[in-house]
């Protein structure tokens, strides 16, 4: 819990919004990603072809690389909050020829350091729906981080490798640091909140988007998703 000045003679206090996220249900089942052994370079790296992982989830149901966010009351999203430009960059590494991780979220100019890990070339690039930038570049083995930041909120933009087709990450961009992702597990934490009423926002890239109405008022607030494969 953190002790902020909300205005003139007025003390409030910030509050982390905590939760769990469930999945019910068997998800369907992983593919592998067979052309992976074809590729004289990548295919080295492995014995057996690696899978997807679409569905992240434990023993009993916890259910990781969902994105929890904090939108207003009204469902609006939060603008102009963001954090970013003094945040700690993000890393997204290129490693046995996938993206690592799949799944991440950053704030509006927040600096987003990809690297490649691997022996071989990748082209990083990036496609938006939502009017970021589109980044295109060609990265060496051992070539030089490229670091890149997006202005704009965005879901689920979309990042692949045009050398190598079955290469894709999802970077999820918000316009303040009111998100997290759900670990392996199925645990979040947004943090610092102040006091109000939000929506909070669960989106899983396969299974979309649930919500629920929180009053933050200076205690943790504990939020429970459950999703559900039909
Ligand atoms: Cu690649």
């Amino acid at each position: 819990m953190a002790l902020g000045i909300f205005s003139a003679g007025q003390i409030v206090f910030a509050a982390d919004i905590t939760g769990t996220i469930t999945l019910k249900g068997t998800p369907p089942k992983e593919v592998e990603i067979a052309p992976i052994m074809d590729d004289a370079t990548c295919g080295q790296m492995y014995s057996t072809a690696p899978t997807t992982h679409f569905y992240v989830v434990g023993k009993n149901g916890e259910f990781a690389d969902v994105i929890v966010s904090l939108k207003d009351a009204s469902g609006n999203e939060i603008i102009g909050k963001s954090t970013g430009a003094t945040a700690k960059p993000a890393m997204l590494d290129q490693k046995g020829c996938l993206y690592m991780p799949t799944i991440l979220a950053i704030q509006t100019g927040q600096k987003l350091i990809v690297k490649n890990s691997d022996n071989c070339i990748h082209n990083v690039h990036s496609i938006s729906t939502a009017g970021n930038p589109e980044h295109n570049d060609a990265q060496m083995s051992g070539g030089a981080d490229l670091t890149y930041t997006f202005p704009k909120p965005e879901m689920f933009l979309k990042f692949q490798c045009d050398v190598h087709p079955w290469m894709f990450a999802w970077v999820s961009i918000f316009d303040s640091p009111y998100f997290s992702i759900s670990g392996k597990d199925g645990k979040f934490t947004i943090k610092n909140v102040p006091p109000g009423r939000y929506t909070v926002v669960a989106n899983h890239r396969k299974l979309g988007e649930q919500t629920q109405t929180v009053e933050v008022a200076g205690k943790d607030v504990p939020v429970k998703f459950t999703f559900e494969i039909k």
